[in-house]
């Protein structure tokens, strides 16, 4: 088995650490987060895919260490793999790699001849032979390809507990600058998913990721305005979606919503819609009509609610609204680019009094919050709710018999006199 480092211990980095560590190799996870160190060194997992009981068992083991990336020594030096897994944002519309280069100044002195360097954060295509491979040789002093290997192995995580798609389970695309370094790579990897595919190259790899997520945006957004259409034209949208997919070929399931969250969707198509702006001035049309369309979903949900208290006599200044689920998706706590954060503040900007209710999340903030379990009494007290995400955790037989009104934007809520659709 190999020693490997893992650089970022989120969403993507403590499942790899863990997995990797059960299966035998011995992991170093760097984290920049201090309460996050230390609580995994106390065996709290603050990733909802792995469980408190999977991480204790690998500390206990001793398979699996935690370390504050600032604090870090000589215990990386010299590991047969380093696998960087930290964010890539976006920042005012541009890609911002600088937790990227940051990864590679932190292992590139600490690397042996011979040690693989992967990165799996999402990125536009050329990365890991530009930036990447530019940095690392600055600051190793060495050849990449010759004395270390490089490759692209993008990440494919699909959080939330309820997921069937878990690491184990989702081919690995895997790529490396160099033959030799494909099949190092290609051997490690087998070791901690079912199906690895090699590709030709890491620009392969790291335009797949970006299709991958760009044609879900897309499809997204397609649906979203057929949605507006359908509304207009007195259709059930999800009738016809189901209609549509007993064709049973060539299409796959998409469904309306009040927007495009997390931080994979909404941001990666942009990163290649810079790219090709920047590189030879091609507009991703695509991407940028995908993300138009999405990122307006929000005022749209907005001025449904507004006819919806209007139909009340009630302006939305003033007016008592109920906001079920703020995290971007069922399941997960993460409000990363929810649309919910958008649409909470539109109302506020125009007087609601907005109240929030989401058991997965635990530091919000910006307005009053009701625990899930005083739900059902407290209901009536509210001109509207506004299902936003529908988490396992909310009754909507409940929440369409408590509610004055309901705004239903995930056809979750049972049909009913009071309950409208988005
Ligand atoms: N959404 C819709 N309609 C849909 C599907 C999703 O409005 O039909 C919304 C969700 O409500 C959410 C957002 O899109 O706000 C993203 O949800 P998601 O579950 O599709 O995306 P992520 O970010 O949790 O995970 C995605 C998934 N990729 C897709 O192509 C759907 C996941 O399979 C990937 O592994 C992950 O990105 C990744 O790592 O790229």
């Amino acid at each position: 088995m190999s020693s490997v480092v893992i650089v970022g211990l989120g969403y993507v980095g403590l499942p790899l650490a863990i997995r990797a560590a059960e299966v035998g190799h011995r992991v170093i996870g760097l984290e920049v987060d201090p309460s996050k160190v230390v609580g995994l060194q106390q065996g709290h997992s603050h990733v909802e895919d792995v469980s408190d009981d999977r991480l204790l068992a690998q500390l206990g083991s001793g398979q699996f260490r935690p370390v504050l990336a600032s604090r870090v020594g000589q215990e990386i030096d010299g590991a047969d793999f380093y696998i960087i897994t930290v964010p890539t944002p976006l920042r005012d519309g541009v890609p911002d790699l600088g937790y990227v280069e940051s990864a590679a100044r932190l292992i590139g002195p600490r690397l042996r001849s011979g040690s693989s360097v992967v990165l799996e954060s999402t990125t536009y295509p050329g990365t890991t032979e530009g930036l990447l491979a530019d940095v690392l040789s600055e600051v190793s002093g060495f050849v990449p390809g010759a004395d270390f290997h490089l490759g692209f192995s993008p990440e494919r995580i699909d959080p939330g507990p309820s997921s069937p798609h878990t690491l184990e389970n989702t081919p690995k695309l895997v790529s490396a600058t160099t033959a030799q370094g494909l099949v190092g790579m290609r051997e490690f990897y087998e070791t901690i998913v079912d199906t690895v595919v090699p590709v030709s190259s890491p620009r392969v790899a790291e335009m797949a990721k970006v299709f991958e997520n760009t044609q879900a945006y897309v499809n997204i957004a397609l649906i979203n305005e057929l949605a507006d259409i359908c509304r207009e034209l007195d259709i059930d949208v999800f009738e016809m979606i189901d209609a549509a997919m007993t064709k049973g070929h060539s299409m796959a399931y998409w469904t309306p919503g009040p927007g495009v969250g997390g931080h994979c969707l909404p941001i990666d198509p942009l990163y290649l819609a810079w790219q090709t702006r920047k590189d030879f001035g091609r507009v991703f049309r695509f991407a940028e009509l995908a993300h138009e369309v999405n990122q307006a979903r929000p005022q749209v949900v907005v001025d449904r609610i507004t006819d919806v208290l209007n139909r009340q006599e009630l302006s939305v200044n003033g007016a008592e609204v109920l906001v079920l689920g703020v995290a971007y998706k069922p399941g997960v706590g993460d409000v990363r680019e929810s649309p919910a954060v958008e649409i909470v503040n539109l109302l506020v900007q125009r007087g609601a009094r907005v109240t929030i209710c989401d058991p997965h999340v635990q530091d919000w903030k910006v307005t009053p919050t009701l625990d899930a379990g005083d739900l059902a009494a407290e209901l009536p007290r509210f001109s509207l709710s506004v299902v936003i995400t529908d988490h396992d955790e909310f009754d909507m037989e409940k929440v369409a018999e408590g509610s004055k009104w309901v705004l239903d934007c995930r056809n979750a809520v049972p049909s009913g006199p009071n309950v409208v659709r988005l």
